[in-house]
Formats: C-alpha cells, sequence, structure tokens
C-alpha cells in the first residue's frame, strides 16, 4: 500500500514560532513524497542547524540533523552508501548560502542525485536576526544595525552556472505550488535545488505575506521555457536589489545528464551498503603506513 501523507508525519510538535513558513514546508515535503509514492524506509532526510534543520524530526523517515552549512556532505554520503535511497536535504538561507555554499557548487556540478530544499526566509532564524547571504541591501537587522551593504547573492543563477539539472523557486504561501515543484524536483533524476521563499515573522519583518503577495509571479504561467538555459540564467538574476520589481518563481532550468553515482565505477555492481567488505584486501594500503 502506497505511503500517505500522514505516513510521513511524526508524533512530535513543532518547535516553530506561530506564522512561520517552515509549517508549510514540512506540509508540502510530506505531501510530495506521498504524491511521488516514496516509502518511508526507503527516505531520507538530511539538514543542517537552523530553525529549518529541526524538520528532519517531523518526518517519518530515516533522518540526520547534521552539522552547520554539512548538509550536503552528509545527504551526499547518505546517497553514495545507498543509491537506492530517495535523499532530500533541507536547511535555511544561512546554512546553504553562507557557511555551507561552496558544497552548493560542487554537489551541481556532480549532479548528485538528490533533492536540497532551501528554507530561504533571508535571515539567520534560530540565532535570533542576523544578515544571511539573501537578506536584501539596506535591510536592518541584529548584525547590520545601520542597513546592509552588501548585495544578495543570487543563488539559482550560481547554480546554473555550476551546472544543476534542475533548478527552481517556490514560495511558502502557495503550497499546491510549492507541493507540485518538490515532487518534480524529487522524480527528476539529478541534483535538484528548490529555493523556498520563506516567510518569518520574528526576524524578517520586510519580506511579509504582503510583501511576497504583490510582487510573486509564476514563470511557467508565462510560458517559460526551462531547457533554455540562457533564458534561465536572465531570469535567476531577476530581483528586487537589481531593480525588478517582481519575483520569479516555478522551474527556471531542468536538463538531463549523467548522475556522480551512475558514473561511479565503485557502484557499477552493487549498493556501498550491500557490497562485501571483507573480501576487500587492504593490505598493501596499510603496509604503506607501518
Ligand atoms: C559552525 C557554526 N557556526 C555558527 C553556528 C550558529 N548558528 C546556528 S543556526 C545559524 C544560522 C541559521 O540561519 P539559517 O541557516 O538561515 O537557518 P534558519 O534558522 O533561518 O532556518 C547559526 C549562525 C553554528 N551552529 N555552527
Ligand atoms: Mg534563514
Amino acid at each position: 500500500m502506497m505511503a500517505t501523507m500522514a505516513d510521513f508525519g511524526t508524533r512530535e510538535t513543532p518547535q516553530w514560532c506561530p506564522g512561520c513558513g517552515d509549517f508549510n514546508i514540512l506540509t508540502a515535503v510530506r505531501a510530495a513524497l506521498a504524491k511521488t509514492g516514496k516509502e518511508t524506509h526507503n527516505t531520507v532526510v538530511v539538514s543542517g542547524i537552523g530553525c529549518s534543520g529541526k524538520t528532519p524530526h517531523y518526518i517519518r523517515t530515516y533522518g540526520f540533523e547534521s552539522l552547520h552549512g554539512r548538509t550536503l556532505p552528509v545527504a551526499t554520503g547518505a546517497k553514495l552508501s545507498n543509491r537506492k535511497l530517495t535523499v532530500l536535504a533541507m536547511g535555511g538561507d544561512g546554512d546553504g548560502y553562507g557557511i555551507g555554499l561552496n558544497h552548493l557548487m560542487h554537489t551541481c556540478r556532480r549532479n548528485m542525485d538528490m533533492t536540497y530544499i532551501v528554507h530561504d526566509n533571508e535571515i539567520y532564524g534560530l540565532t535570533t536576526g542576523q544578515a544571511s547571504p539573501t537578506s536584501m541591501k539596506g535591510m536592518k537587522t541584529k548584525s547590520t544595525p545601520h542597513g546592509l551593504i552588501e548585495l544578495p547573492i543570487h543563488p539559482l543563477a550560481l547554480a546554473i552556472t555550476c551546472d544543476a539539472t534542475f533548478v527552481a523557486r517556490a514560495y511558502t504561501g502557495n503550497i499546491p505550488h510549492l507541493t507540485n515543484i518538490i515532487a518534480e524536483g524529487i522524480q527528476h533524476k539529478g541534483f535538484s535545488l528548490i529555493d523556498v521563499l520563506q516567510v518569518c515573522p520574528s526576524w524578517n519583518r520586510i519580506n511579509t505575506p504582503d510583501w511576497f503577495r504583490t510582487r510573486i509571479y509564476d514563470l511557467q504561467k508565462e510560458g517559460h521555457d526551462s531547457s533554455d538555459k540562457t533564458k534561465a540564467y536572465e531570469k535567476a538574476l531577476e530581483d528586487i536589489n537589481s531593480g525588478y520589481e517582481k519575483v520569479p518563481i516555478g522551474i527556471f532550468y531542468k536538463a538531463q545528464r549523467p548522475t556522480y553515482d551512475d558514473e561511479l565505477p565503485q557502484l557499477k555492481d552493487a549498493e556501498l551498503v550491500n557490497q562485501d567488505i571483507t573480501k576487500v584486501d587492504m593490505s598493501k594500503t596499510l603496509a604503506e603506513f607501518e
């Protein structure tokens, strides 16, 4: 019998602030796992540290709350150990675009077959409101009391230049759209980056539901061709700080190429977890250290 959305729930009560976008991401992930016919025991959800990092506690699959910024390396390890698993990586904008940014670039170019969902609330939530790499220029936060001087990064443009094969953005205020995008990311063979614009009612008083409501538009409704890499890159650079008034959501770019685990010779015959390591001759290697 196929697992339902309720099967992906746990008895834990989420410890997020009332109105936090994390609730909607959690709902959408559970719905997308059910929709794509995933099984609880063949799925693993890995997170970093942050409010978003608590998500694996609330999804009934295997889970791992790792270290700040190390979501993708841990998820990569899980996938390489058992490539039959469906692997979801989840974490904040600080986690993935700040301290862990280099991992994002390398995971894109490797085309690891997994789905990375970034809870992009444009702030450090858990540590109570410092500027993140996606905070808007001029934003006053605990760490930028006179207003943020730097421009934000363009994570989707970065992923496209690093040859990611599925690059998308969604918004926590539209759960059906968010669910569909996550489901498409899960079904995509290769690395999927899904940047989820998320409200943070406690620490981001700029990017509120009203702020998003007037600015968001759906690329797919505009007839965007997600196989056009140049167009996707142009769209990924559209943001308020670059003089645009609207914020695009939807699938920016989609392509097919072999995944890292497809090409890794060590995984050709069997998953690492199913290989008999007692037959591996380590004597020559160990002799080097004698
Ligand atoms: C190595 C390390 N540096 C700093 C911290 C402190 N820290 C915990 S969460 C966090 C930022 C969280 O922001 P984000 O990743 O955007 O997640 P959110 O809480 O907004 O979901 C920081 C700096 C840490 N736990 N580990
Ligand atoms: Mg954040």
